[in-house]
């Protein structure tokens, strides 16, 4: 006779809507590594599918919504979800479908990375997606995680764009107008401001929540956004709180970019999987260098 095997505890569940990027960098790859890493099983759904290698995308293949909507339906009704995270989501459509399946689960935590142009300057979304991302999505997300660039484009109708006074608006004011569409959190990174290290800064309703500064690496990477929205949710399904868990999701995804790798001809990779190195296994002269012209800024 057969045992049955024992049913061992679960690992929390983060179920990530997001595009596949086959170079591992970004997108659904970045999410199943990170979650992984921080001890979650991760669900994924896939969104759309990439062509694209360190240097650029090259071409975008959205997924029917109909397709988001049976994967994500097939997942919830056999697993318990302890959080949500929305990466690229490749067309209106797709976001009616994904607001209206959240809508379903109003306690679990949604962590949305309002991906709108890849590192490189690639669109990723079009002026379409993000008046629905707006509609539908914020008023139902826990934690955005726009960078400067994303927070300032999201408040910035594109008629304004030349009007001088909306051009720069500060990042409080962008933050105060993005928790106005409903989102609980935002938390702006600040990779791309013109600051010594890297400010990050949580708002929610009544300001700042916390402020975190970062040492400066000097490399590109592709995929810091989907590692630390992916990590926020990992934290939080673990039941961190959640000035916390953004606290560690930063944390980790430093780590990440200080042991990041370039394998190809463009961008740095971050190394989600950086804990399970041996440091003297596989390293040559050329890595160390390049690792130690990293931290040294
Ligand atoms: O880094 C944002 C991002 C997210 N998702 C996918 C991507 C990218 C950037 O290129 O390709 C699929």
């Amino acid at each position: 006779m057969n045992a049955i095997p024992p049913k061992n505890a679960t690992p929390p569940i983060v179920l990530t809507f997001a595009g596949s990027d086959p170079t591992g960098g970004a997108g659904l790859q970045a999410d199943i590594l990170t979650l992984a890493s921080l001890g979650c099983h991760p669900l994924s759904v896939v969104t759309a599918v990439t062509v694209q290698d360190t240097t650029g995308v090259e071409a975008i293949l959205p997924m029917e919504a109909d397709w988001v909507a049976d994967q994500a339906r097939a997942l919830l009704e056999d697993m318990p979800v302890a959080a949500f995270k929305i990466g690229m989501i490749g067309s209106v459509e797709t976001i009616a479908a994904i607001a209206e399946i959240i809508a379903d689960y109003p306690d679990i935590p949604l962590i949305l990375d309002p991906v709108l142009a890849s590192g490189r300057g690639d669109a990723l979304a079009d002026e379409e997606m993000i008046e629905a991302l707006i509609a539908l999505l914020l008023p139902q997300t826990t934690v955005l995680t726009p960078n400067s660039l994303e927070a300032r484009r999201l408040v910035q109708k594109p008629e304004e764009e030349h009007d001088d006074v909306q051009q720069n608006p500060d990042l409080a004011s962008c933050a105060h107008q993005l928790i106005d569409t409903g989102c609980e959190y935002v938390l702006i990174t600040g990779t791309h401001e013109d600051t010594a290290q890297v400010v990050n800064t949580l708002y929610g309703s009544h300001g700042v929540v916390r402020t975190d500064r970062w040492e400066r690496l000097s490399g590109s990477y592709h995929g810091s956004g989907c590692t630390l929205a992916a990590a926020i949710a990992a934290h939080l399904a673990h039941g961190i709180d959640l000035p916390e868990a953004i606290a560690g999701a930063q944390e980790y995804t430093w780590q990440t970019l200080a042991a990041g790798f370039r394998p190809g001809m463009g961008q740095f990779i971050p190394d989600r999987l950086f804990w399970s190195r041996d440091d003297d296994a596989g390293d040559n002269e050329a890595d160390n260098q390049e690792k130690t012209n990293l931290r040294s800024l």
